[in-house]
């Protein structure tokens, strides 16, 4: 009887433990504590909350630049999001200010003042095209010149060295890491980047991502970064592992799908565009997160939106049905630049009187959605 009683004790102080202090491993086995300690809390949440994101959110939004503490988040809810993204396109030539015109310099300053209040700061790059200088929509063939073995190997050396540069730079006064959520060549699965699926070769895209880490990694010695995979919208398991590196080679997985539809939809566009936006987030979401599972790995939707939010209940009527039934880490909206030199309002998120503004309010309630505030309290880094 001793025994059997000792015997369910023990079942269930590992099940305990199993359930209540994630084993999380990263793949870099010196990654600093705060990273592991983020990791953890990422991993913790998962099935609980999911963390609203949002790009560029301190640095403008529509119709304003660089005020200290706005973003148009804050503007409608009196929090901000959880997860900041960054882009460091334009890193790789030392530009003062990547693609999107946000300098360089105050990227650091908003991720030290994001990891200050204990939210998550992520990093994608629209780096250039090695090959022919154009932009990372410039299709050139390129990957294969860039391996070890490719012609301008040592000029991709030099544009990691920036990187590495640069991501050093995220730390506080005393010399802490700043953690970052590292996104390079996402929505590899695409054909609109020169790194994407038509441009390359399964075996170049793995060996030029295993590359990039085991650099950073080992030879930058850069412990705050959490690798995370990502594709755009895909068809089914199969497409999304096609290029995966391997489990010693990401964190996290993750994919990126927008609403799409014509311009001033009329009621019957807008329902058309509602369906299939929900139809394939539902399906992708149902699949990435049973591969993460599989792959003990927290997943993400990196990237979403409907671009200037043409849908006043978007947020609790097509966004949040689908994702809450889904154990995702954060969702992420992208940057609210405003009027583009095409002459269209080019923003994700809403902004104060904004037609989606309201729901927004209503949103931000929702029993799964999480902001920086409730975020903050969780002490992710300790
Ligand atoms: C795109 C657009 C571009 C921008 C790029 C990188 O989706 O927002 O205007 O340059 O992302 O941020």
């Amino acid at each position: 009887m001793a025994i059997r009683i000792y015997k369910i004790f023990t079942l269930f102080l590992v099940s305990y433990f199993l359930q209540h202090t994630a084993l999380a491993q990263l793949i870099d086995p010196n990654a600093t504590k705060e990273t592991l300690a983020v990791y953890k809390s990422v991993k913790g949440l998962l099935g609980k909350k999911i963390l609203f994101g949002h790009q560029d959110d301190l640095a403008y939004g529509v119709r304003w630049k660089y005020e200290k503490n706005r973003s148009d988040i804050n503007d409608i809810v009196n929090d901000y999001p959880a997860v900041f993204g960054w882009d460091i396109g334009g890193v790789e030539f030392e530009k003062p200010e990547n693609l999107d015109k946000v300098p360089f310099e105050k990227i650091i300053s908003f991720a030290k003042e994001v990891y200050k209040k204990g939210g998550i700061n992520t990093i994608s790059w629209h780096l250039a095209n090695p090959v022919s200088g154009g932009s990372a929509w410039d299709t050139t063939k390129a990957v294969v010149d860039i391996l070890p073995k490719g012609k301008l190997h040592n000029d991709y050396i030099l544009w990691l060295d920036r990187v590495a540069g640069f991501l050093n730079r995220f730390e506080t006064a005393d010399g802490t890491k700043i953690p970052v959520l590292f996104r390079p060549f996402h929505e590899l699965n695409g054909a609109w980047f020169w790194w994407g699926r038509p441009h390359c070769s399964k075996d170049e895209f793995i060996t030029l991502w295993r590359f990039t880490v085991d650099y950073l990694k080992n030879k930058k010695h850069l412990h705050h970064l959490i690798y995370v995979f990502n594709t755009n919208s895909f068809n089914g398991e199969d497409e999304f592992l096609e290029r995966y590196p391997g489990n010693s080679y990401a964190d996290m997985v993750s994919f990126d799908i927008y609403q799409f539809a014509p311009e001033n939809p009329t009621a019957s566009q807008l329902k058309e565009s509602k369906h299939i936006y929900q139809e394939k987030l539902r399906n992708n979401l149902q699949i990435l997160t049973s591969v993460a599972k599989k792959l003990d790995k927290p997943s993400a939707l990196a990237e979403t939106g409907f671009e200037s939010v043409p849908d006043p209940d978007w947020w609790t009527k097509t966004l949040y049905p689908v994702i809450k039934d889904f154990p995702i880490s954060y969702v992420l909206v992208w940057r609210n630049h405003g009027l583009n030199d095409e002459g269209k309002m080019h923003y994700y998120a809403p902004y104060k009187g904004q037609l989606s503004a309201i729901d927004f309010k209503k949103f931000y309630t929702l029993k799964k959605m999480m902001f920086l505030k409730d975020l903050g309290k969780q002490k992710i880094y300790q």
